[in-house]
């Protein structure tokens, strides 16, 4: 295996890095796994030696990298043995008390007894689990077990609300099923890409250079369009970029099809053959012209029609979106409306066409499949399907209607349940919402307010451990096996290269080691992953997403894109190929949707639209990435990018500090004063949290969200910007 690796790494300008093999590299021992960062799902190698990991290179074998990684998988190995590794259960007896020392079975009993005292006097649906699209795929389908099959709350839902709820809704409302129906081999056959509220150069750093490649290979034929309000390297490669005003995408791709309708660049047979709903969006799109699209975009009505005649002339079209999509109070309904102009232009389910939503966190697919949400089961189940619940409860075997018909909460709706103490207890895997959440007071008092938190972290402390009263050692990645499934459906295995530190425990064996301490371990004897996914596998059966002919031993020989229904099925790189969507009549919808407005608008007090997002070369809120001096290099501190008109206004240099005020809060960073901003909008990374002595952006955030998906509206609230007196 050794001789194939040479490292390669995407430089922010496309350059290409490479290292090659070292005579102490060879010493190593090499084990295949997959970088824990980004859905792009790149396929690493970690070379460890006396149970450290030392290097990592990218694996040229793995279809989503062929070898690459980004700045952030290459540095890897400085995140693994850190001085705040948690290595033992830490407890304390009340909030102002220290952590102390405990062991697995003091702090599990705990638990137990703490959540069975408050199960009897409140009811099951008084705890809940809040977990994360970072969890491996077993990790997932424990606690989801656990909690909607034992427990009998729905109250399991994830990170991912805030991340990709509204392509779940989006798909699943468009197409009848969830999931991208293409691969990111159709980048190399694609001729036009439409890249909107995706920074893809700085979040998905390989699947950019693939599209980067693409577009330079041959830069006349392949078109690119970029929409964001924010002028990113991603725009780089742009033929076209529409610099659109926040919260306004509907009304955007609503006039592009109005264009499509009119210069008569629709693909009417498959309209006819493959759709429905086409003539009630019609009559909404009449009004869409470019023109009135352009008043409330802010984009020129003509480079409104230029875009939407790429995309319509285009033999081969792929949509790639992210958050500045689907983090909205309208979430499900730009997903709808991206879908809808690859349905009028037949540009899906074939060869280099599709909608394709990448996914943020690596195993966020894995959370969709296992039924990770509050209101999902296992194998892309509802549970407010009564067929659903009989089907895993079936399979569980539990007896029919031991599952709860409601929907479990959302992630906001979680921590309002705790704010007001109707939800007592949470346990929180995998992530840290003391800084990721929207209104970060709310959830700080939420977590205030709860009688018992429970965290498991890999690191001590966190803005989120800070809180807790029981913190419980997660194995990490390298420290542990699992599979989990990438943006295009493929799923691969993660091999364990060193044992975890002291008592450190995967996460799925703290859950499975709680449910024997609870009184239900008969139904969690599981001692591998493996036989957890197999017991999985058997909630995929005849679902459209079927892996029943997936195993750990095929997968150990290399990745599979699903469905995969029998041991000699290869693997489906594209769905719907055929034409017949998931819907039960194997038609696809076109939905219509008006524009409307954002949550919280700007006005006299409030006149700034604040936009929040990510930086190239940290991770989240930088329990990781924020370890490793030379990805803090680049961007060593928070900012707030600016217009020069709008600082020029208020008087603000570069560099002066600034405090951002919502209703909500206020978070402070030093400005940046750019012309690549929208005037009027201002933006500033979330990644920085109070254990950086930050004022944290999500205290000004709004925790409005979408109906449909529940997703909250990260992209868009309404500040006022202040300088921070003489302060330079
Ligand atoms: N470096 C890095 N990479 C990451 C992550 C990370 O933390 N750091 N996190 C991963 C995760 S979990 C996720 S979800 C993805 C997120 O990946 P992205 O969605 O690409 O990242 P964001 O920076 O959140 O937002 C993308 C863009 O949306 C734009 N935007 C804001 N409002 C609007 C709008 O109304 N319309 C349009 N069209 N655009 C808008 C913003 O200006 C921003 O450039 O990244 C993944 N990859
Ligand atoms: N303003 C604003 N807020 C946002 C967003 C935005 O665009 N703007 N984006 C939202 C989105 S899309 C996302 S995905 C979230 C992400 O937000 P979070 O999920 O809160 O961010 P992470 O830093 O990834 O948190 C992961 C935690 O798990 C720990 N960890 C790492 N590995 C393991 C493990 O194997 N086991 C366990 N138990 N723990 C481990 C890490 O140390 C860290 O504390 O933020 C959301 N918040
Ligand atoms: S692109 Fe994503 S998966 Fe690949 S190395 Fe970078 S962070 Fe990891
Ligand atoms: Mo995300």
């Amino acid at each position: 295996m050794t001789e194939r690796i040479v490292m390669q790494v995407v430089q922010e300008t496309g350059e290409i890095v490479e290292t090659p093999l070292t005579e102490e590299d060879l010493k190593l021992t090499w084990n295949k796994s997959v970088c824990p960062y980004c859905g792009v799902g790149c396929g690493v190698l970690v070379g460890s030696r006396d149970g450290r990991v030392l290097k990592v290179r990218g694996d040229s074998n793995h279809p989503a990298n062929f070898g690459l990684l980004c700045g952030k998988g290459a540095t890897l190995p400085q995140m693994v043995h850190t001085p705040d590794r948690l290595r033992y259960p830490l407890m304390r007896s009340s909030r102002e008390a220290e952590f102390q020392r405990t062991s697995w079975e003091t702090a599990l009993d705990r638990i137990a007894s703490q959540w069975r005292r408050i199960i009897q006097d409140h009811g099951p649906d008084a705890v809940a689990f809040y977990v994360s699209g970072q969890l491996l795929t077993e990790d997932y389908y424990v606690v989801n077990k656990l909690a909607k099959g034992f427990l009998g709350t729905n109250n399991v839902d994830s990170n991912s609300r805030l991340c990709m709820a509204s392509a779940v809704s989006g798909y699943v409302t468009s197409l009848g099923a969830d999931a991208p129906p293409g691969c990111y081999a159709d980048i190399e056959l694609a001729d036009c890409f439409l890249l909107i509220g995706t920074n893809t150069a700085a979040c998905h750093p390989v699947t950019f250079e693939r599209i980067r490649r693409r577009k330079l290979r041959a830069p006349t034929r392949v078109k690119v369009i970029v929409v964001d309000p924010r002028k990113t390297r991603t725009a780089d490669i742009a033929d076209s970029y529409l610099a659109i005003r926040p919260g306004t995408d509907v009304a955007l791709l609503n006039a592009m099809l109005h264009v499509l309708m009119r210069e008569e660049l629709l693909d009417e047979p498959f309209i006819q053959r493959h759709t429905t709903g086409c003539k009630p969006l019609q009559a909404i799109l009449d009004r869409y012209t470019p023109e009135y699209a352009s008043n409330l975009c802010g984009i020129p009505a003509d480079e409104i029609q230029k875009a939407a005649r790429l995309f319509g002339c285009a033999k081969a079209a792929m949509s790639f979106w992210s958050m500045g999509l689907n983090q909205s109070t309208h979430g499900t309904a730009k997903n709808n409306c991206v879908i809808n102009l690859h349905l009028a232009t037949g540009q899906i389910g074939r060869a280099g066409a599709g909608p394709f939503s990448l996914t943020g966190q690596p195993n966020a697919m894995g959370g969709r499949e296992t039924g990770g949400l509050a209101h999902l089961l296992p194998g892309h189940r509802f549970v407010a399907e009564e067929q659903d619940r009989r089907e895993v409860e079936a399979l569980w075997g539990l007896p029919p209607g031991r599952i709860a018909p409601q929907p479990g909460l959302s992630a906001v709706e979680l921590f309002k349940a705790l704010a007001e103490g109707r939800v007592k207890s949470v346990w929180v895997l995998c992530t840290n919402p003391m800084v990721s959440m929207p209104n970060l007071s709310l959830a700080e008092e939420a977590l205030e307010k709860a009688e018992l938190v429970i965290v498991n972290d890999i690191y001590h402390p966190t803005e989120t451990t800070q809180l807790a009263d029981v913190i419980l050692p997660a194995a990490q990645w390298s420290e542990r096996d699992g599979t989990l499934t990438n943006s295009e459906r493929c799923i691969s295995y993660m091999e364990q290269a060193i044992v975890p530190p002291e008592e450190a425990l995967p996460d799925w064996k703290i859950i499975c080691r709680f449910a024997q301490v609870f009184g239900v371990g008969q139904a969690f004897p599981f001692q591998s992953t493996e036989e957890i996914y197999e017991e999985y596998k058997l909630l995929t059966r005849g679902r459209d997403l079927d892996i029943s002919g997936v195993t750990y031993e095929r997968l150990k020989r290399g990745s599979l894109q699903w469905p995969c229904p029998s041991p000699s099925h290869r693997s489906t790189m594209r769905r719907y190929t055929d034409g017949r969507f998931a819907h039960p009549d194997g038609k696809a919808r076109f939905l219509a949707h008006e524009y409307e407005s954002p949550a919280e608008l700007p006005d006299e007090q409030f006149p700034f639209i604040l936009t929040t997002g990510r930086v190239r070369d940290q991770w989240h809120t930088m329990t990781r990435t924020g370890k490793i001096p030379v990805l803090m290099k680049k961007e060593p501190e928070p900012f707030v990018e600016l217009h020069p008109d709008d600082a020029t206004r208020l008087g603000i240099d570069e560099g002066n500090r600034v405090r951002v005020l919502s209703r909500r809060g206020q978070a402070q960073a030093k400005s940046r004063i750019t012309q690549a901003i929208k005037p009027g909008t201002c933006f500033m990374p979330f990644h920085w949290g109070s254990l950086w002595g930050a004022a944290v952006v999500n205290h000004t955030t709004i925790e409005a969200f979408d109906p449909l998906s529940k997703q909250p509206e990260l992209k868009f609230c309404a500040v006022r910007l202040e300088k921070v007196g003489g302060d330079r």
